[in-house]
């Protein structure tokens, strides 16, 4: 029986496993993770795949941690593979520990396979994650995009890999999605066939465009394409922290100061950084989460969709 909680934060959902994930056993987090990708792909799949789910939502598996100081560990991934962190799923994971009531309001330490994270919760719908140290690693890359020409961006690091295109040839609005799911498709095959990888070779696989707010309120309006396909519904706490980490190298953007960034459908997170180690930052990401639905998952032996649909 597998029996999960499902929330979004800022229109981006996050289906925590509640109980019926697979034993994964008590090795480092990264291990782990990486059994829940090489063994259990299909389960996950099972979870988050239409008909139950779409390409869009990301699960939150729920593990021991390692690190006695953490409330919980957690293993996050979508539809095609694991993502390191994941600012909007941890948002939700603790807006649904707190429906549990499993936490009260204050502060945590949460274990991720990148690194333990700290988060906070607010209220019953309100919290924070100071992330992971996020970096910049290379600055102005150009690549040849088909159909699209030349495309320029910085590659950063914010608890997943980002390319950060500095002028969308797309204007950021929500009218657009569509091309802008074409657009940052094609660069990121750009990225892959022309071997632009992170430092270790891990591929780059979110993409993330800039365009003028729309609510006075935010600096700016983004768009993300998901290592699934899809496109983050929220402003994607990760690829936050990845632009504040090159604003901060920039000099573009005072440390402590707010840096309200929109999503492409208006939701907002409130963001700011501390400077870390070296050239890195320790961002923070603030935002509103909600639970959507408590349900026990059926995979029933003659339903031939119960692992999900594929192509
Ligand atoms: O909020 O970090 C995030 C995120 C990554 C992918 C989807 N959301």
């Amino acid at each position: 029986m597998t029996r999960v909680i499902d929330s979004h934060t800022g229109g981006e959902p996050t289906r925590v496993i509640i109980e019926g994930g697979p034993d994964l056993g008590n090795g480092p987090l990264s291990q782990r993770a990486r059994l829940l990708e090489d063994n259990y792909l299909e389960f996950c799949r099972a979870v988050l795949c239409e008909p139950r789910g779409y390409d869009g939502m990301v699960g939150a598996l729920i593990v021991a941690p390692i690190n006695e100081q953490c409330v919980t560990g957690v293993i996050f991934f979508n539809t095609s593979k694991n993502l390191g962190m994941c600012g909007h799923a941890t948002l939700g994971l603790l807006v649904t520990l707190y429906h549990l009531g499993q936490i009260s309001f204050g502060v945590y330490k949460i274990e991720t396979p990148v690194g333990i994270v700290s988060a906070q919760l607010h209220d019953s719908n309100s919290a924070s994650v100071i992330n992971v140290e996020s970096y910049r690693y290379k600055k102005n890359i150009s690549l040849q995009v088909e159909k699209f020409g030349k495309v320029t961006g910085d590659i950063a690091w914010g608890g997943n890999w980002f390319f950060l295109v500095q002028n969308s040839l797309i204007s950021v609005q929500t009218q657009n999605i569509g091309k802008l799911v074409n657009f940052t498709s094609a660069i990121r095959r750009a990225l892959e066939l022309q071997k632009i990888t992170a430092p270790n070779g891990e591929p780059i696989d979110h993409v993330e465009l800039y365009g003028k707010p729309n609510n006075k309120k935010a600096h700016s309006k983004n768009f993300v394409l998901c290592s699934s396909g899809d496109y983050d519904r929220s402003p994607c706490g990760t690829g936050c922290s990845a632009k504040l980490a090159c604003l901060a190298e920039d000099g573009l953007w005072p440390e402590n100061k707010e840096w309200v960034q929109e999503s492409i459908i208006g939701s907002l997170y409130s963001t700011r950084y501390k400077w870390g180690s070296g050239h890195h930052i320790i961002p923070t990401i603030t935002g509103s989460a909600f639970i959507t639905s408590e349900a026990t998952l059926k995979f029933n032996l003659l339903d031939p969709y119960r692992n999900g649909i594929s192509f």
